[in-house]
């Protein structure tokens, strides 16, 4: 047992049950400490769990979106097909949940609702919705980026008397649009999927748009066994390869300026990564998110697809996007344009028409009342702060981290792992880590690793206390920005800006320059004695 133990409820507190709370429970648990995972959802499988909505994918290749740290968990695993259905990578979390049998240090259906830095006894109080508290040393945000679903404040949806829904936030029974009437608010990449497949089954669907998206096929297939069983036998050179990409899985990114190929060449380039789909054309040439006329090559060549696509000229101009292509997160579809040449969907433009409120029956507009038996909100996330502000966590001083970061518009950390203020407070895959920008389950091992590391190191030095210092912190947060405002993503409103969520001035809480220097540089901070913490 740990000595920390007459102290504290447990040495680790974790909260989530995704993907990064999963491996962060293992590590700790490997590492001789005392560790207790909290889960809001009855069971494992963080985003996977909540993301139940039609047509639900992932849009990393399956054997690339797993984890590579056990020889023994990769081999067992048998993906399906090139993209995973929500369902297939759940199951997955499940079966590694059980293989290393983690349930058991899992409470679940326990919803964090504050925390509290204890400066004097120097641990965490941590409060649920049930009123109990537990206390820990060390406190573990594994709470995911996309995880606080965004509703938007649209008056009236109490009055609604049909039933609506949030993509990210899906009832574990299956839903039933046989029949009937159905809205889709949301064009991003969940709308994107959920609406070629509810559109199959709806009597009617109407697609509230407030900005048309780029989406580029997915192409997904099933993998021959042959292939798969190849790829068991590589996990090493897998992982190595995984560890050593930008976007921590292959791209096949050409280190190419669009504007050193003609248009034929580019035409032919883009036709190609058009059919390879997924990750291959965003990544098609190096400049597309930093030239503005090398965006506007790829954005012209999707446009011109939109147009070829779609039946109804006056549709597919309303579906044509003008913001630089990729600047939001990239999209990948099946069929989505295609389905607007259906009898049974409709496009409604809320910039043109903006909705005012929810009625009994449905959706007012300025210019229409729409009558509907279910509503679908696509509408995305408070992304990157939201799940961690929902947990209300007040550092040493008592400020809370919103406060800290005055609301996520000046949000400040140290590779995004931990903030000042918050001492023993780590965040996996956190603000200003490369995070939303690349394939999670690598980001989520790494960061895991570097944050066990960093606590044993400590433990090691007989400290108990890890903290890191605010010039490293304003450091790296001007890293950061220096890098980001080389890129046209802090000029295109999204969920990474954060401009999503109303009243949200703009920030750009990513690191941008890639998997590889990033892990350089942290396993840089491990070889300096992890400098910029202070362990006292
Ligand atoms: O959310 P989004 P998402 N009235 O924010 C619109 C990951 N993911 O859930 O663009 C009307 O992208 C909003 O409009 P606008 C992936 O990282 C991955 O689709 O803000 N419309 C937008 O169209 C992804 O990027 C996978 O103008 C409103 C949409 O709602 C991230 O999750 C699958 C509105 C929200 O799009 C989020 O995707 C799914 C309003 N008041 C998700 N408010 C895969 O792996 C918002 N919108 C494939």
């Amino acid at each position: 047992m740990s000595e920390q133990t007459h102290q504290t409820d447990y040495d680790v507190l974790v909260v989530g049950a995704g993907f990064s709370g999963l491996y962060a429970v293992y590590r700790f648990r490997e590492a001789g400490l005392t560790v207790q995972g909290f889960e809001r959802a009855e069971d494992v499988g963080g985003v996977w769990h909540w993301n139940r909505y039609p047509g639900a994918k992932c849009d990393s290749e399956s054997i690339y979106y797993n984890f590579t740290f056990s020889e023994d968990i990769y081999r067992k695993w048998t993906w399906s097909s090139r993209f995973a259905s929500q369902k297939e990578i759940l199951c997955y979390l499940h079966f590694v949940a059980e293989e290393l049998d983690l349930k058991k240090h899992f409470q679940f259906q326990r919803e964090v609702v504050s925390a509290f830095y204890d400066d004097e006894n120097e641990l965490w109080k941590v409060h649920f919705s049930d009123d109990v508290t537990v206390t820990a040393k060390y406190f573990i945000a594994a709470t995911g980026c996309l995880s606080k679903a965004n509703v938007p404040p649209i008056s009236g949806i109490d009055q609604f008397e049909g039933e609506w829904y949030h993509t990210g936030d899906w009832p574990v029974d299956e839903v039933d649009f046989k029949d009937q009437d159905v809205a889709v608010i949301g064009t991003g990449s969940s709308g994107v999927q959920a609406i070629p497949v509810i559109a199959k089954e709806a009597k009617s669907l109407t697609v509230f748009q407030r900005t048309p998206q780029y989406a580029v096929p997915a192409n997904n297939y099933v993998y021959e066994h042959d292939y798969i069983d190849s790829v068991k036998k590589d996990r090493s050179s897998i992982r190595e390869l995984m560890y050593s990409t930008r976007l921590g899985m292959p791209t096949d990114r050409r280190e190419v300026s669009a504007l050193d190929e003609t248009k034929e060449q580019r035409e032919i380039i883009y036709e190609h990564a058009w059919n390879k789909g997924g990750f291959v054309f965003p990544t098609a040439y190096n400049d597309l998110l930093i030239s503005e006329e090398s965006n506007a090559t790829a954005a012209n060549f999707i446009r011109n697809k939109i147009r070829s696509t779609v039946q109804n000229e006056d549709v597919a101009e309303q579906l044509c996007p003008e913001y630089y292509y990729a600047a939001k997160r990239p999209i990948f579809d099946s069929g989505y344009y295609e389905t607007f040449n259906q009898p049974n969907v409709s496009l409604v433009d809320v910039k043109q028409e903006p909705i005012e409120v929810l009625t009994k029956t449905g959706i007012q507009t300025t210019k229409t009342l729409y009558d509907f038996d279910k509503i679908v909100f696509a509408t995305g996330y408070d992304g990157i702060t939201g799940s961690l502000f929902k947990m209300n966590i007040h550092g040493r001083s008592g400020q809370s981290l919103q406060e800290h970061w005055q609301n996520g518009e000046t949000v400040q950390t140290y590779l995004g792992v931990a903030t000042d203020d918050f001492p023993n407070f780590f965040m996996i895959t956190g603000p200003q880590s490369p995070s939303v920008l690349m394939n999670m389950p690598v980001a989520i091992e790494q960061h895991v690793d570097f944050i066990t590391d960093l606590i044993m190191n400590a433990r090691e030095k007989g400290s108990t206390n890890v903290e890191v210092v605010q010039a490293a912190v304003s450091n790296w947060s001007n890293e950061c920005k220096t890098i980001a405002d080389y890129t046209l993503y802090v000029k295109t409103d999204s969920w990474y800006t954060g401009t999503n969520i109303e009243n949200r001035t703009s920030r750009f809480p990513i690191f941008v320059a890639g998997f590889p220097i990033f892990k350089q540089i942290c396993d840089q901070v491990i070889q300096n004695d992890f400098e910029g913490f202070v362990m006292s």
